[in-house]
């Protein structure tokens, strides 16, 4: 029996074509957004203007006058000031429920995200952006690579790690199917991550190398596997928290039913607590509504340079008196780095 129909509060699992499964102290329900909320989700994303939204603008104006010491303060205070409502439902999301029966249940209201992480959704066109959201109140990445099948583009890693900078969320880097023979530059470029202040973890799920130590740092913290299509993520996911059956690539090539690629996101419960979340591959990836300004501060070896270039707007490009490029010639920031920046943020494709 239930003795309080009224409102429970609870942790969006999964969600497909408006059924979300949502975890709640009562166990699962089945839930369907309200068609309040329905309709207010539709107006909030109705053809948006293109450009930079009113907040980053503002920021962006704010820059001129801030040293590095606030700027720092800046990227801190931007999460607090962003925490409007969300106007779509994500994985992750904490929403309050009203219960319909034993299993079901309707999603009255999304509270406020204390982190989230975005990427801009294939459907967008010039006119209308579409952010999709990856997961809403996590609170660290794993960023999954692989030493080979399919080979590591470490300009595609660069992206990923600037988006977890500008999230403010810790990055830990995941080189996997460490097993398969691979050439000694993945073990150098790890070495420079390394160097930057990044945990590498070089993991197999054949060897099992490494998933005691990724397990270790999964315990209480909301996780979330990003990373290539293909490389591992669904596959670790499991060697982690045997059981959970997540159908990965092999499922698949063994029964030949095709390709087993994820989908969406999906939370999983830790039994060491936490939660981990295993996400689709992203082919590509652009750093989007990053402004130019943030876009250095992610890069984290620039950091130390920033605000010593000979003009305040310098975008660390081919300007007079760049102390970033004059670090680059010193060899005091590696040029691969470097060149992601540029290629960032001159909008080119990888
Ligand atoms: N040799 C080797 N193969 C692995 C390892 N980890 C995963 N694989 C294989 O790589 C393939 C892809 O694995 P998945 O776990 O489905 O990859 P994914 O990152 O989840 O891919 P998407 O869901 O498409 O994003 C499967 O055939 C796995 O068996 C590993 O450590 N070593
Ligand atoms: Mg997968
Ligand atoms: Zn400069």
């Amino acid at each position: 029996m239930i003795n309080n129909p009224a409102q429970l509060t609870g942790m969006v699992l999964n969600g497909a074509h408006g059924i979300y499964d949502v975890h709640t102290d009562d166990g699962i329900l089945r839930c369907t957004l309200r068609g309040k909320l329905k309709k207010a989700f539709a107006q909030a994303n109705a053809a948006k203007p293109v450009g930079k939204t009113r907040q980053s603008q503002q920021r962006n104006n704010k820059y001129d006058t801030q040293n590095q010491t606030e700027r720092v303060e800046r990227i801190e205070k931007r999460d607090s000031s962003e925490n409007a409502p969300p106007t779509r439902l994500s994985v992750g999301d904490y929403v309050k429920i009203r219960r319909l029966d034993e299993t079901t249940g309707l999603i009255e209201e999304i509270l406020p995200r204390k982190s989230e992480l975005s990427r801009m959704d294939a459907g967008s066109t010039a006119k209308r952006l579409v952010q999709q959201t990856l997961l809403a109140n996590l609170s660290q990445v794993v960023v999954v690579f692989a030493t080979a099948q399919p080979e590591p583009h470490f300009g595609l890693l660069d992206r990923y790690l600037t988006i977890c900078e500008s999230a403010q969320l810790s990055p830990v880097i995941c080189i996997n199917k460490a097993d398969l023979p691979h050439s000694s530059y993945i073990e150098e470029e790890a070495k420079l991550y390394s160097q930057l202040g990044y945990q590498v973890i070089f993991t197999s799920i054949q060897t099992q190398q490494g998933i005691d130590q990724l397990h270790d740092l999964l315990k209480n913290h909301t996780t979330l596997f990003t990373g290539p299509s293909g490389v591992g993520k669904s596959s670790l996911v499991n060697a982690i928290e045997p059981g959970m059956a997540i159908r990965t690539g092999l499922v698949s090539d063994a029964t030949g039913k095709g390709k087993h690629t994820t989908t969406g996101s999906q939370l999983y419960p830790l039994s060491a607590g936490g939660w981990l979340a295993d996400s689709a591959g992203i082919r590509a990836l652009a750093a989007w509504n990053i402004t130019p300004e943030e876009l250095a501060w992610c890069f984290v070896e620039f950091r130390p340079y920033l605000g010593e270039c000979l003009y305040g707007d310098c975008a660390h490009l081919d300007e007079e008196g760049c102390a970033i490029r004059q670090a680059v010639n010193d060899g005091l920031i590696h040029e691969r780095r470097y060149r992601s920046y540029v290629r960032i943020y001159t909008g080119e494709e990888r």
